[in-house]
Order: C-alpha cells, then structure tokens, then sequence
C-alpha cells in the first residue's frame, strides 16, 4: 500500500511535483520509518526538471565539480557530474539521507561522497577546496574571456598566467575573438537579463524583417526555458518558405553593422551536434545553415544610466550609455526548424541526454538538424518538437521543464 503523505505534503507546501516522477515514484519509508526513497528515470530527457530545485547546495556542488572537470578537459568525468546533478534536480523534495538515494541512476561513487559529505557537514570539502585552488581560479578568470577554452587557459597557465594583468603583461598575441573578449571582459561576465534578452530581441527581429519580410525570429537556448538570465541570448532565424532563408545571416550581419550595434561577429557553418552523431543531416542543406557568435552594443535604458552594475558594484565601468552582451545567432531551413528550435533550447545536459536516447535506445541518430533512423535507413520528419518526442517514443516534455 502506498502512503503518499509526503506528496500530499509537498503540494500543499507548494513544492509542483513533476508529473512524470507522480507514477513512477515508489512512495515508501526507510527502515526509520520516515524518509522517502525517491525513484528517478535513467534518462534526463524522461525526466520533468523545473527551476526550483529542492537540492541547490547538493546540485551546486556537484555542478562546480562538472564545470571543474571540464575546464580540466576530462569531459567523461564533467558528464557524469552534470548527470548526477540532474538527478538531484528531479527530486520533489529535498534530500536528508543517504538511504533516499539507494537505487537512482547515474550517481557514482564520487558523488555520492559529495552528497554525504554535504548532508552531514553542510558543504563538501573537495568542492570548497577546489574553489580556493590558484588553479581553479585561474581557470575560471581565463576561460572568462570570451574566445578562450579550457586548452588556450591551461597552457596560459603553465606559463604562469593567472589573471589578465599577467596576460596583458605577457605580450601574448591574441585572436580577434580574445581582443573583444579581453575588452568587454566585465560587461560579459555579468549575466544578461530577461529584459536585456528582450531589448535584444527586438533589434535582431527589426533586423531579420528588414532585410528578409517574413522572415521568424524565436529565443531559444536558457531564456525560453524561463531561465531570468543567462550568459548569452541565442535566437533562431528562419523562413516559412523553404530556401528564402538562403543567404539571409549575412544580410542580417550586415543590417546590424550597418545600425551600430555589433562590436564583434564572427560566422560559421553550425556544426556543433555533427561530430557526435556523425551525418545526421541531408547533405544538401549543409550550406544553408549558419551560424553568428556575435557582441552586441546594447543601449542602457534610462533608469540604469549612472548606477551601472547596481548594488554589489565591483567595478564601475564609467557612465558609458552602453553594455557588450553575448548573442549566438542561428538561421535555419523551415524543414529542419523543429529540429534546430529543439536542439538550441537546451539544456545541454538535455540535449546531451536526447541523443543518448536516441541512439541507444532507439537506433536513431539525433541532430539540431535531423533524425536519421538508422533502422529503417531513412529521415524522420518533423514540423513540431511534440512530433520529434514521438518519433522518440518520449513524452513530451515543455522547455520550461528541461533544465537538467
Ligand atoms: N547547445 C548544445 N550543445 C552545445 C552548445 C549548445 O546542446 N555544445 C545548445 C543547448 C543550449 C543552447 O544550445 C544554447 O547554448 P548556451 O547559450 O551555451 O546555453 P544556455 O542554456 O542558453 O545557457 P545560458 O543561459 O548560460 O546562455
Ligand atoms: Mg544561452
């Protein structure tokens, strides 16, 4: 019999229990006849994962180990940190002992050490550690220069290079990329905002409609999942009539110089998703499909002029009437448009996780292009994401509740 007092509870608290965890969780008390074992699915992309997080300081942590791990260039270990995190994040409620976590996925040794370690002492020791370690710090000021990776950072450092007074110092020549990087460093090392998006927003869509009538804008990546800021703003360009979208990046790039407002742009074919999965997109459209890493001149609005970075100001960047901000612009064929618009929401431990699915549970390759199935041989066509789950065999899950 099943006693789901604590559900019931939780409701009430006002805590939303994901939906798909409701039937599938085991509602059952340990052998101290209190806590719950929680029951998680095995994939990110089956799981319901919301903003409000009932596990932050667990989720956190573990986290900071993942980002550590990549910026270490040990991607396998970054993953599994990412994918423990995820776990944690789909719980209904917070964790208070160990014996909850008895047969979820995707938590190994390491982990859980971190996570005991938090419950019993409050924080994890190896995560306060490594946020104190040169090394850590170093890596973190480093890769905070737009145009700058793990690999660039690590040699940086060996030659002993740990802020960017030693790298200003140290005469080495930088790319176009690293310049404005080095440049705006501050502005783009504060988060953007929903409103900053927005204002954003409105710039690329005159843009896109100047220079291309009917042509669609949507935000993708961290804002359309709710997130309330983000390190960049991404958007996806397209056009309902397939090939009017040809050509339409540059007229776009050039529309934007033209007006003033990009400090720096850089265009290149998209091809993040392909090494993975291999060719998981129609070979005629491999031109069609671009992509814009770009610097944005964003005008302050009024009431922010003279406050600049507000009340934990670290440094006052003057009274300039302006702020750099990250946008990733993408332009994609109405044909692929469900794909792209599902692979460039995110999360990326989500996206990460689809793919997974999908080929290994499905025997299809996944990209933000296309779904080849590799069965049958053939494309799987799609105008919708609800449409792409289905090919999956999975639930459909909202953007708003894939922040694994
Ligand atoms: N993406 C991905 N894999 C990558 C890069 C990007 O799946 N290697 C997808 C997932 C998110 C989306 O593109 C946008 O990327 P980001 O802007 O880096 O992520 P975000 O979720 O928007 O995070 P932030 O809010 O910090 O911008
Ligand atoms: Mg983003």
């Amino acid at each position: 019999l099943l006693d789901i007092s604590w559900y019931t509870e939780s409701m009430r608290a006002g805590h939303p229990v994901p939906i798909l965890e409701r039937h599938k969780l085991q509602e059952q008390h340990n052998d101290e006849g209190e806590a719950v074992v929680f029951s998680v699915p095995s994939f990110a992309c089956q799981r319901r994962i919301t903003l409000d997080n009932h596990n932050t300081i667990i989720t956190g942590a573990l986290s900071l180990l993942a980002e550590n791990a990549e910026l270490s260039e040990e991607d396998g270990r970054g993953v599994a940190f990412r994918r423990a995190a995820a776990v944690l994040k789909a719980l209904p409620e917070p964790v208070t002992c160990m014996t909850q976590l008895r047969g979820l996925p995707c938590l190994g040794e390491h982990s859980l050490r971190v996570i005991k370690d938090i419950l019993e002492n409050g924080e994890s020791n190896e995560v306060e550690s490594m946020k104190q370690s040169e090394r850590y710090k170093a890596l973190k000021v480093l890769t905070g220069v737009f145009g700058v990776g793990a690999k660039t950072a690590d040699r940086w450092i060996r030659e002993g290079i740990h802020t960017l007074h030693q790298l200003r110092d140290s005469g080495h020549a930088l790319n176009r990329a690293q310049q404005a990087g080095v440049e705006h460093y501050d502005d783009l090392n504060q988060p953007v905002s929903m409103a900053e998006a927005d204002a954003v927003g409105e710039i690329v869509e005159k843009a896109v409609v100047s220079v291309l009538p009917g042509a669609q804008i949507t935000l993708t990546g961290g804002f359309r999942r709710g997130k309330p800021s983000g390190h960049d703003v991404d958007f996806l360009i397209t056009h309902p009539e397939e090939g009017r979208e040809e050509g339409l990046m540059s007229k776009v790039v050039s529309w934007l110089e033209s007006q003033g407002f990009l400090l720096y742009h850089k265009t290149s074919r998209n091809s993040y998703l392909e090494s993975a999965n291999g060719p998981a997109r129609p070979a005629s459209n491999m031109d069609r499909f671009e992509r814009c890493f770009s610097i944005f001149k964003l005008a302050k609005k009024y009431h922010e002029l003279g406050k600049d970075a507000g009340p934990e100001e670290t440094k006052p960047a003057g009274h300039k009437p302006w702020r750099a901000v990250r946008v990733d612009l993408v332009v994609s064929p109405i044909s692929q448009f469900a794909f792209a618009l599902l692979g460039w929401t995110g999360s990326k431990l989500f996206e990460r996780e689809l793919r997974r699915w999908a080929g290994q549970e499905k025997a299809m390759s996944l990209s933000s292009h296309a779904l080849f199935d590799n069965k049958q041989k053939r494309y799987l066509t799609a105008t919708s994401e609800e449409e792409i789950f289905g090919h999956l065999g999975l639930e459909f899950i909202p953007p708003s509740e894939r922040n694994a």
